[in-house]
């Protein structure tokens, strides 16, 4: 059992690891940079060490200095949350190799999983279904042109160390393979310092929808079904809903099962997600994620598990507290995502909170590290909170999400709040009837407009 643990984090996942290792029994260690020192973090941690400036790369992403904190506090294990170093393979064996335990996979998991062809070919072969597509890289035109007639257009070129988005570029005829092909090389050469791509069938009017698993790290895992997260703006979410609007339980069981089937496979240890576009009746693989995920309290909801509880628990080598039966769906979550950002152009807008007031009352959950007085600073992410309502159906989620929007203040900095309100307001929101290119054709119609 560890006595205590460090959070290499920052923020609303920060005392999201608290809380959990509080109920545990386990003490916590916050790390912070310069900016943070009046950070609820630091405040709801039961110590803290200030490891550097505020840029992210001197302070919650310098490996050196969190090692340091681990050192001089005594704490056993090391949380990365999400973000910063919750996802790099290199930190995970620095940790080891300091004789201590990082919360999360193995090092070779997340490697597997951060190289996108190779993620993909792991998961073609442990039967997940994938998107049509190159067989691992596309090394010159003529294979990119070649992989264009056989697949059939539109194809989309993605850059194999990239994922969440970034350097990928979509031709929609032959006409546009040259130009896509070499623009999306040359980024990726450029943001990555690999210019190896890869092409897909491009799927047109797809939903994301991800599928939460848990591994013990020793051949057992389950599956925590699907939110749906297709609700996106660049690549950044704003809504996240489970169970996902069109999923059946004949299809979230079989998806399912084909995800806990594979990741038990590799020997997966602790929380993780296997993103997939859906469209006409069909998955196909796109991404893993080897960590915990922002939108995770939608699944602790619907489940009425502690995923935080979870991963200390099987990095401490214990068994998974659940086995797939144990896992039964109640009811439904929502979680919509408040930024600090000026509408309609979502401008980060740091700055001081002179009031907060979270929501409250049945089926409701507020994830924020904002109180009175306190300054967003503008080094992070423009995060201020997570909204995250519970209800017996779909219908009772949205009233109280309607509801609880209604009680939250945050006053002192401009926020997306408006854009929730509108969106309950909206017929296919209503409904669950939207895609991944919703909500930016939504924008485009409304906002950006008035
Ligand atoms: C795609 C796609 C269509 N077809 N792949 C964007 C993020 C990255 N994880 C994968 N992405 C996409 N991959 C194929 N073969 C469309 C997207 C995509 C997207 C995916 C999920 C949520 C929002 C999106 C917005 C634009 C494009």
């Amino acid at each position: 059992m560890f006595d205590k643990i460090l959070i290499a984090n920052r923020g609303e996942i920060a005392l999201r690891v608290i809380r959990a290792a509080r109920e545990m029994g386990i003490r916590s260690v916050a790390v912070h940079s310069t900016a943070d020192a009046d950070a609820m973090h630091v405040r709801m941690a039961d110590e803290s060490v200030c490891i550097g400036p505020p840029a992210s790369s001197e302070s919650y992403l310098h490996i050196p200095s969190i090692i340091a904190a681990c050192e001089v506090t005594g704490a056993q294990a090391i949380h990365p949350g999400y973000g910063f170093l919750s996802e790099n393979a290199g930190f995970v064996q620095i940790v080891e190799d300091h004789g201590l335990t990082f919360i999360g996979p193995r090092a070779e998991h997340i490697r597997i999983m951060g190289d996108k062809i190779t993620a993909k070919d792991t998961m073609k072969a442990l039967g997940v279904p994938c998107v049509p597509g190159s067989d691992g890289g596309v090394p010159t035109l003529a294979d990119a042109k070649r992989i264009g007639a056989e697949i059939g257009y539109p194809v989309i070129i993605k850059a194999t160390a990239g994922g969440g988005g970034r350097g990928m570029k979509v031709a929609k005829t032959e006409a546009d393979i040259e130009r896509a092909f070499t623009t999306a090389r040359a980024e990726a050469k450029a943001a990555f310092g690999n210019d190896e791509v890869y092409i897909e069938k491009y799927l047109t009017t797809p939903r994301h929808i991800e599928i939460q698993i848990f591994g013990d790290g020793r051949g057992h895992a389950v599956h925590l079904g699907e939110r749906d997260c297709s609700l996106q703006r660049r690549h950044q979410k704003v809504l996240e809903e489970a169970p996902g609007p069109v999923i059946t339980p004949e299809l979230r069981a079989e998806i399912g099962a084909t995800c806990a089937r594979a990741v038990a496979e590799i020997g997966y240890a602790g929380a993780g997600t296997i993103e997939f576009l859906y469209e006409n009746g069909e998955f196909y693989f796109i991404e893993m994620n080897t960590r915990l995920q922002v939108e995770h309290p939608v699944t602790e909801a619907i489940f009425g598990v502690d995923l935080v509880r979870e991963q200390i628990r099987v990095a401490e080598g214990y068994p998974l507290s659940f086995t797939q039966d144990d896992l039964t769906i109640n009811g439904h979550a929502i979680e919509v995502r408040i930024n600090a950002e000026r509408l309609p152009d979502f401008a980060p807008r740091p700055g001081r909170i002179t009031h907060f007031h979270a929501p409250g009352g049945l089926g409701v959950r507020m994830d924020s590290a904002l109180y009175d007085g306190y300054s967003i600073p503008p080094y992070y992410d423009s995060l201020i909170g997570k909204l995250i309502v519970h209800g017996r159906d779909r219908p009772e989620a949205l009233a109280r999400l309607h509801r609880a929007l209604g009680e939250l203040i945050v006053d002192g900095v401009e926020n997306t709040l408006p854009l929730f309100s509108a969106l309950l307001e909206e017929p296919d929101i209503l409904t669950g009837n939207y895609n991944i290119h919703w909500l930016e054709h939504w924008l485009e119609q409304n906002l950006q407009k008035a």
